[in-house]
């Protein structure tokens, strides 16, 4: 499918190196690219409500990375995906009496909307899970002949994979069975089920039940896919058997992100899948992750529609880590326009402190895990000075603005 159309980004002068990200698996910061070339595939939404302001920080974040790879003269490939066929789908339209199909499209159209007015770099590729489900359904024919996946013998014609076909299981989340069982059962896992090998291993296609979609999946008879399983073919077909960074947000940590690295290593014979697995924290309202299921939600398109700045939104949700999960208060985003105004008088000023000093601190502070926070404080001092008459660089003021705009997504 089209992803969205994406906006100039001014080119900055001096040079810059690819940033430092942690890596969930290896617990620690590490360089994510030495070469001339870096791949990212990002979990993407299930399109059954919204975009809300957790999404939005998450898509923030991985633009960042984007953007500094791109600063660095890195050429990136990034993938994003659309969950557009799966379980929370069917049931949303269910409940609402809509065709699944309508919903999944106009969500997705709005999902896009909210993404250019964010000022978002498009994915080079926007792909749905249906438009994949031909390639689905090789990997997973591909899985159960290599015997890591095995068809239940209760007559659905459901296939799960073996978690036993991979030595490494677990490396990626570092969590306990325990733990791995907990948040199985509570993210879209089925530890109870009976028939299965290991009360952990994931569902890759589902058989057709009566009243729900399905796809010809050849000899799997027909379905329609699991879960993991979409995100590893969609990344393996667009950028190869080893990725550069593998994003979404925390709640992807565990089983999503651990059973599509399973799936794709699995299928390649070559580990790990991705060199960093990145995660965001997660947003909450009222002390309460922000989440569809939950309905504590703050949609993008609504703040829009009463007249808030996109970029109001964009420099409120970078003043918190992005690895930290974090409230959305009225004071987030009130404090998200005041800096913006401050920032844009300050970009008409006539003079200002050196700005190759100002892009240097504001590079150096997002190259170390992205600390945009440090790199917002360091753009409030510069903005103080300017505002107050102490610089006395007459270029300054529009080197800040193109450093904000080329490196934070904030244009003035
Ligand atoms: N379609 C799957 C990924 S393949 C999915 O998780 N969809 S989603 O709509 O639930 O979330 C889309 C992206 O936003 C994912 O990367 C998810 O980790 C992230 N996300 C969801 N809720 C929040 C939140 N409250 N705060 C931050 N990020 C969130
Ligand atoms: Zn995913």
């Amino acid at each position: 499918m089209d992803a969205w159309t994406g906006h100039e980004v001014p080119k900055l002068p001096g040079n810059a190196t690819p940033p430092e990200l942690y890596d969930s698996s290896r617990r620690g910061v590490f360089p994510t690219t030495s070469g001339p070339a870096a791949t990212m595939y990002v979990c993407g939404i299930t399109p059954y409500d919204a975009t809300h302001l957790g999404h939005a920080a998450t898509m923030i974040t991985f633009d960042l990375v984007q953007r500094l790879w791109r600063d660095a003269g890195i050429d990136v490939t990034y993938v994003q995906n659309v969950t557009d066929i799966d379980d929370p789908l069917l049931e949303r339209a269910n409940r609402d009496g809509e065709d699944w199909i309508v919903l999944a499209m106009r969500e997705t159209a709005l999902f896009r909307e909210d993404m250019e007015a964010l000022r978002m770099i498009p994915p080079a590729h926007y792909v749905g899970a249906v438009e994949s489900i031909p390639a689905i359904a090789a990997h997973v024919r591909e899985l159960i002949a290599g015997g890591a996946a095995y068809t239940l013998d209760d007559g659905t014609g459901d296939v799960y994979f073996s978690i036993a076909a991979t030595p490494s299981f677990g490396y990626e989340s570092n969590l306990t069975r325990p733990e791995m069982l907990t948040l199985s059962a509570e993210r879209g896992g089925d530890p109870e089920r009976p028939g299965k090998r290991d009360p952990l291993d994931p569902l890759l296609w589902r058989g057709a039940r009566d009243g729900e979609p399905a796809w010809d999946g050849g000899d799997l008879g027909p379905g329609r896919p699991g879960w993991h399983i979409e995100c590893a073919t969609i990344a393996l077909g667009l950028l190869g058997n080893r990725i550069d960074v593998q994003g979404g947000g925390n709640d992807l940590l565990y089983p999503h992100h651990e059973c599509s690295a399973a799936h794709a290593e699995r299928l390649t014979g070559e580990s790990p899948f991705a060199t960093h697995y990145v995660h965001a924290g997660m947003i909450g309202l009222d002390g309460e992750k922000m989440s569809k299921s939950k309905g504590n939600l703050v949609f993008v398109s609504r703040l829009r529609g009463d007249g808030v700045d996109p970029m109001a939104i964009r420099l409120g949700l970078l003043t918190g880590h992005y690895r930290s999960d974090r409230q959305w208060t009225d004071e987030t985003l009130k404090s998200g326009e005041q800096r913006l105004a401050r920032w844009r008088a300050a970009a008409e000023a006539p003079t200002g402190p050196s700005g190759e000093a100002l892009l240097a601190a504001v590079r150096e502070a997002l190259h170390h895990d992205l600390d945009a926070p440090r790199a917002i404080a360091i753009v409030d001092t510069w903005v103080e000075a300017a505002l107050t008459a102490t610089g006395t660089d007459p270029e300054a003021p529009k080197l800040m603005s193109r450093t904000v705009d080329a490196l934070l997504g904030i244009r003035l």
